[in-house]
């Protein structure tokens, strides 16, 4: 069509202007709700679409490029096979057989380590400079083992980890104390779900700690509520899957928070899933990936916030850390 004329003498474009391209393996609800996320915030040029069910597949690209009168400018591209996720900055995995009611998130491990053996190679082969971010369950045993099987150096392997049961948990707090969510700063560390731990200490809000400002009664009161939240924050996952089937919104938007950091290049901190043997006395020998406040940029996992533990914080951590070694060790890769 001739509806533009070309300018006399236009330059080319300039060859260093790169595309930004984030890729979403496994389009159920999860990965949807991030995709959609990460199209709102206008955080790409090309998004890519991988899953095992070409017809579903073509109907969710379809359905979003429908949206684009009312999007910004992102190239939506899908396909089963996984030349379509080549030279992505990062590549999101969320494939995986879902939680069922009641089912725990280490019961999924078996079913899920096998999917990982088709879907990482891949995909590492595809975009080997990229990041890999896992949101599979569970999410710490899963992200050791797309690190393992692609082979990339551990900054560039992140699980989506506590993230989202830091923002449960900041919610709720917001809600206990009357504040807005987004100036509560709140940290749940470890293992993704039934073990998390609460950094008590990390409570703040504008600057204001929550439980240094107590004495006595008070404290012990405060304390018990918080120990309410912390498990109200653990039950949060399971009352959702028992209400409406599965989880998306949250996930969605604490996945895409964690994408715009690390393509942003923010430096921001986010408790994510990353190898933390020789953190916080996990031995160097546990090869193990838990969830500690990290600060996050385009290079992935930057470093690792250094705070102050109880021995008991510490000690919940060094369980989980064996926990997970002598389950993956039992795993074939
Ligand atoms: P879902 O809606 O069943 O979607 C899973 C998708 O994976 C389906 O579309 C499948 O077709 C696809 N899939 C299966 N095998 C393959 C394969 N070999 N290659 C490509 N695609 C494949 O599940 P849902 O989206 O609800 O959950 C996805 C995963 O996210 C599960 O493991 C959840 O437990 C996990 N979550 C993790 C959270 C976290 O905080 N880390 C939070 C919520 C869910």
């Amino acid at each position: 069509h001739a509806l533009f004329r070309p300018i006399q003498e236009a330059a080319p474009p300039s060859p260093t202007k790169r595309r930004t391209k984030v890729s979403v393996v496994g389009t159920g609800n999860v990965g949807m709700a991030i995709a959609q996320t990460i199209l709102t915030q206008n955080l790409v040029d090309d998004l890519a679409l991988v899953d095992a069910k070409p017809d579903m597949l073509r109907g969710e690209m379809l359905d979003l490029q429908h949206a684009a009168a009312f999007l910004p400018h992102t190239r939506i591209l899908a396909s089963p096979d996984y030349s379509i996720t080549a030279g992505s900055d990062i590549c999101i995995i969320t494939a995986g057989a879902r939680q069922i009611p009641g089912e725990t998130r280490l019961n999924l491990l078996h079913r899920n380590v096998a999917l990982f053996k088709q879907i990482v190679p891949p995909v590492a082969r595809h975009s080997p400079g990229a990041l890999l971010l896992v949101v599979s369950n569970p999410v710490d045993v899963l992200t050791y083992i797309a690190w393992k099987l692609s082979g990339f150096p551990a900054n560039r392997v992140i699980g989506s980890g506590t993230n989202l049961d830091s923002s449960r948990f900041r919610f709720l707090l917001a809600d206990h104390l009357e504040v807005n969510a987004q100036d509560v700063q709140a940290y749940m560390v470890g293992e993704h779900g039934d073990s998390s731990v609460a950094l008590w200490s990390s409570i703040s809000v504008g600057g204001l700690p929550i439980l240094s400002q107590l004495k006595g009664d008070e404290a012990a009161k405060e304390q018990e509520v918080l120990e309410k939240i912390r498990r109200a924050v653990v039950d949060s996952a399971y009352e959702v899957i028992r209400l409406k089937g599965y989880t998306s919104w949250a996930i969605g938007y604490s996945v895409a928070s964690l994408a715009r950091s690390l393509l942003r290049d923010q430096h921001r901190i986010h408790p994510v899933s990353l190898l933390a043997k020789g953190f916080y006395g996990i031995p160097d020998d546990r090869e193990v990936f838990l969830s500690l406040p990290a600060q996050l940029g385009r290079g992935g996992v930057l470093g690792v916030a250094n705070m102050q533990l109880t021995e008991e914080e510490a000690k919940r951590l060094r369980r989980s850390a064996d926990t997970l070694w002598s389950l993956q060790y039992e795993l074939e890769l």
